[in-house]
């Protein structure tokens, strides 16, 4: 017995400490992977979270107990930090993005700056608890250290190190799938193992993007007649060049959703402009985003390419410099001078890189010479600033032309200085987020109306297409309560996705609203089709006018390949097997076998392997390079 307890004193004597250590920063790293999964509404996988906690704790263990030095202790506690940062980013970066972080995003970190005062809005104060963590582990350590004995533990050590690789390396590589969405991968394991399998990924990826070759040339035949196939819907369209000539000018506006078309608080409209533009234009009221990991960027990119933009880091930041069969290279080709509007820097995003191959001639930058940074509002010069500057800007614009503006002024947080708050809410409104949104939508509504104004008194209205669309929403699920409670709606995943998308024809006077379900790739072919573009088109969209059956696929934002259509709703699952997806019959809404869903579903996955595979073999301008005029 006296042996047994000697053998026992002896291990809490040289492990006590480093097991006690080793205890709590598994727990805690344990606390905090549950607490952002629990955020992210999926259930944990607590058996490979505790897992991978542990190979964390075995990491710092193994730096605190390496001798007694400060130095090591102090490491090992900032090494903790550090990855208890890089849990907080993606905590932040998912909230936003609907996505964890990626190794690829790292280049981005110097828009932190642009965009500072909405990541703040995204930090929320229960995320103390995401913290709380540090100074407990500080006292204990300091508590620790005084009582480890002088020695130097190099083998046990580098054995606790190795051991916690393995741990971190199993959960990353047994589990894990490309096929899983982002947030059932940190459900699965926490966001170190995922981080090493998606950066694992991407390497790999980054390998496996091989010049195209010959033996290509029959998937470039079935792709070219693919094509084809669509393009003759364009042709075939009663619409087919009857605004042949005509301008073509496109607002992308920042963070505008549907809901507050038509929508009235107190008796009083929110976008009387919008509301007005609805009436005498073609509105799609059923039109989703579709963005990726470019957001804003993507939206552009989507609405002005018609494909999917896959791409790690989104498409202007990815593949800047392919060949592409934009709006803008195809309108050029036609004639028209084209440029692109963006009131920050040509930098961001990448714009000034990416708009030369989009086929933008001129890019309106805030430092282009014609364009003058008067007044700033958030992200960039302020939309009416910026309206009113283009409208000047068309005056010598040779005709026809094509403009695409992309306005800024409605951003996160939505806080608008009060001279520009000229909506007049009830007192609940007042600091909600959601009263911030309306004043910043009434904010654009209103400059937005005065650019109409503006084009109508130039003899501009009825010579332009003019479309509207907003890129992706404003409001964020963590706002659900407040904007449900204060409009009396549901804002949902679906409400959240739906933009708005009116398009005014020349000399149109009579609305037509088209309940089709459609989406940002809408917009290019519907554009094609009105001027009646014979070169040979790549695109997934469909002419709006032509679409029956209304389909909207996402390849971000939710899950992969989940759709929206007239008829059926398909959410993929977050592990990526078809049939456990949920099916919903949209006429009855409600659930029905998965099968039912599976022609759209089949249909996205090809859209959006042949998207890849275009984009990522930079495969856009070969495809009809024989039918293209250079
Ligand atoms: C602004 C954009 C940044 O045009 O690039 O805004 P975000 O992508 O965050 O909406
Ligand atoms: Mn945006």
């Amino acid at each position: 017995m006296r042996g047994l307890i000697a053998i026992y004193r002896g291990i809490v004597k040289k492990w006590g400490f480093p097991i006690l250590f080793l205890g709590f920063i598994t727990i805690f790293w344990a606390l905090k992977t549950l607490y952002f999964v629990h955020e992210l509404d999926v259930s944990p996988h607590k058996k490979f979270i505790l897992l991978a906690s542990g190979g964390l704790g075995l990491w710092i263990t193994a730096i605190f107990f390496i001798n007694k030095s400060k130095v090591s202790a102090v490491v090992s506690l900032l090494i903790y930090t550090l990855f208890s940062f890089l849990l907080y980013a993606d905590v932040v970066y998912e909230r936003y993005y609907d996505a964890i972080l990626n190794i690829d995003l790292l280049g981005q970190a110097d828009q932190v700056g642009d965009i500072f005062d909405s990541i703040i809005s995204l930090l929320y104060i229960s995320d103390v608890f995401y913290w709380l963590d540090i100074p407990v582990l500080i006292v204990l350590s300091v508590l620790v250290f005084k009582r480890i004995p002088k020695q130097t533990n190099l083998i046990g050590s580098f054995s606790l190190f190795v051991l916690g690789t393995v741990c971190i390396l199993i959960t990353a590589f047994v589990p894990l799938k490309t096929s899983y969405s982002d947030q059932y991968k940190v459900a699965l394991t926490g966001v170190i193992p995922s981080h090493i399998f998606d950066t694992t990924q991407t390497i790999l990826d980054q390998k496996r993007v091989v010049e195209v070759s010959a033996q290509n040339q029959e998937m470039m035949i079935k792709l070219q007649e693919r094509f084809l196939r669509n393009q003759e819907v364009q042709k075939n369209s009663t619409s087919f060049g009857k605004y042949n000539g005509k301008n073509v000018i496109i607002v992308q506006a920042e963070s505008l959703n549907n809901f507050p078309i038509n929508l009235k608080v107190s008796g009083k409209e929110i976008t009387p402009n919008l509301n007005k533009l609805v009436e005498e234009s073609y509105y799609y009221p059923n039109t989703y985003l579709q963005i990726g990991r470019g957001n804003t960027s993507d939206a552009e990119f989507v609405a002005n390419n018609s494909i999917y933009p896959i791409a790690s880091k989104g498409i202007y930041k990815t593949f800047p410099t392919n060949d592409y069969l934009s709006l803008g290279s195809v309108l050029r080709k036609e004639g028209y001078s084209t440029s692109a509007t963006h009131g920050n820097t040509p930098e961001f995003w990448n714009r000034q890189n990416a708009y030369e191959n989009q086929g933008y001639e001129q890019f309106y930058h805030m430092n282009h010479p014609k364009i003058n940074a008067d007044e700033i509002l958030g992200l960039g010069i302020s939309d009416e600033s910026i309206f009113n500057q283009m409208l000047e800007i068309y005056q010598e614009e040779e005709k026809p032309f094509y403009s695409f503006i992309v306005s800024l002024s409605v951003h996160r947080p939505f806080e608008l200085p009060e001279e520009y708050q000229l909506l007049d809410l009830p007192g609940q409104f007042n600091n909600s987020n959601t009263g911030n949104y309306l004043q910043s939508v009434h904010y654009f509504d209103r400059a937005l109306g005065m650019f109409i104004d503006g084009l109508k008194q130039a003899n501009l209205w009825d010579e332009t297409i003019f479309v509207v669309y907003g890129d992706h929403y404003g409001l964020l699920p963590n706002d659900t309560e407040g904007i449900e409670r204060l409009l009396d709606i549901t804002f949902d995943e679906k409400t959240r996705f739906q933009i708005p998308l009116i398009m005014h024809y020349p000399g149109q006077e009579e609305g037509v609203v088209n309940e089709v379900v459609a989406s940002q790739m809408d917009i290019a072919p519907t554009i094609t089709t009105l001027i009646g573009i014979e070169q040979p088109l790549i695109q997934f969209g469909v002419p709006l006018e032509e679409k029956k059956e209304g389909f909207a696929g996402f390849a971000y934002e939710t899950t992969k390949y989940s759709y929206y259509s007239n008829k059926f709703d398909y959410i993929a699952s977050h592990d990526g097997v078809y049939e456990r997806g949920t099916c919903i019959n949209n006429e009855t809404n409600e659930q029905i076998d998965v099968e039912a869903c599976r022609a759209g579903y089949e249909k996205l996955y090809e859209d959006i392997e042949i998207s890849k595979f275009l984009l990522e073999n930079n495969q856009i301008g070969r495809v009809f390079k024989d039918l293209i005029p250079q």
